[in-house]
């Protein structure tokens, strides 16, 4: 069971709903997910229960990023041993990965507003001016405005690993551009997971059909628990419409590899399900269609073709 946010060929707004694990599709009394994420974790509850309206055609709907409105998406780093070692090994200045790790405060940075997400099937992007690029296959916790955690995703934070490597000031940079967020395919309610630290995670890229990096990891492997990245998220800032918090990656692939145009990449996350995206240039031209209709995307229509 996933919250999904779609396009319907009946409307021309997004639309909320809820996906059964068959794949039957029942809209939600919401008119987006920053609605959905000003209610209570037990009001969610209530209400996503309480979708008993009629199917709609699920094969003519357009699945789009689940967030919206003033929902923030964040981020937080080096919560996994192999981060962690990987960042040591591409920086000019090793020590402050090593030192993060260990830290109390746990590094928290900025990532999307919603509007620059990409979903299912849309393009992600890697920078012109970088040379080692990587997908970052992540758990996002979905946090209501109260800050309670009332369901999970997935993430790709994709990043640049030669310029966060060059100076970790650069980091915004590496992090934040074009094509850098993808969230989806939707969110699946805290109440369906049985265990969030226990949550197998995998990465696949394809070039020309065939596989050149994979792995896998397990959510039981971070070294920070879920509440206290919320708890340092939320210490001095508020989320009038929630906030996706993803959680650091534990798969970094050899320096070797970086990804490039025409790739594809899958996450898949046990119970969550998998987020696929092709990998496009990060120019204003491959990703014009994300700006000013956010709310009205439609890439195929700027010739980029979902899969
Ligand atoms: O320290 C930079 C970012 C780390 C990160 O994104 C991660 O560990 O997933
Ligand atoms: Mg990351």
């Amino acid at each position: 069971m996933q919250i999904i946010r779609y396009l319907s060929p009946l409307s021309p707004q997004p639309q909320v709903g809820l996906q059964s694990t068959d794949g039957e599709v029942r809209p939600l009394p919401a008119g987006s997910i920053a609605e959905l994420l000003r209610l209570s974790r037990a009001d969610l509850q209530t209400l996503v229960e309480s979708a008993d309206g009629p199917a709609v055609d699920a094969g003519s709907l357009r699945l789009l990023p689940p967030v919206d409105g003033l929902t923030e998406v964040w981020a937080s780093g080096v919560t996994y041993l192999r981060s962690s070692e990987a960042r040591q090994e591409e920086s000019q200045v090793a020590d402050v990965y090593s030192r993060v790790y260990d830290a109390e405060r746990p590094e928290l940075f900025f990532k999307s507003p919603a509007w620059r997400v990409v979903g299912y099937g849309e393009p992600i992007g890697i920078r012109e001016d970088s040379a080692v690029d990587v997908p970052e296959p992540e758990l996002a916790l979905v946090i209501n405005a109260e800050g309670e955690i009332v369901g999970l995703s997935i993430c790709d934070d994709v990043s640049s690993r030669s310029i966060e490597g060059e100076n970790p000031l650069y980091l915004p940079q590496a992090k934040v551009y074009s094509g850098a967020c993808a969230l989806g395919p939707g969110i699946t309610p805290i109440w369906a997971v049985a265990d969030v630290t226990a949550l197998d995670i995998e990465v696949g890229v394809e070039r020309a059909g065939v596989p050149v990096w994979t792995g896998t990891t397990s959510t039981g492997l971070i070294r920070r628990g879920f509440d206290e990245l919320v708890t340092y998220l939320r210490r001095a800032a508020i989320f009038p419409d929630g906030v996706l918090l993803s959680t650091g990656t534990g798969l970094v692939p050899d320096l070797t590899f970086t990804l490039e145009v025409g790739d594809r990449v899958d996450v898949t996350i046990s119970g969550l399900g998998t987020l696929s995206n092709p990998v496009l240039p990060a120019t204003a031209e491959a990703f014009a269609w994300l700006t000013p209709a956010a709310d009205r995307r439609a890439p195929t229509d700027a010739g980029v073709a979902p899969f």
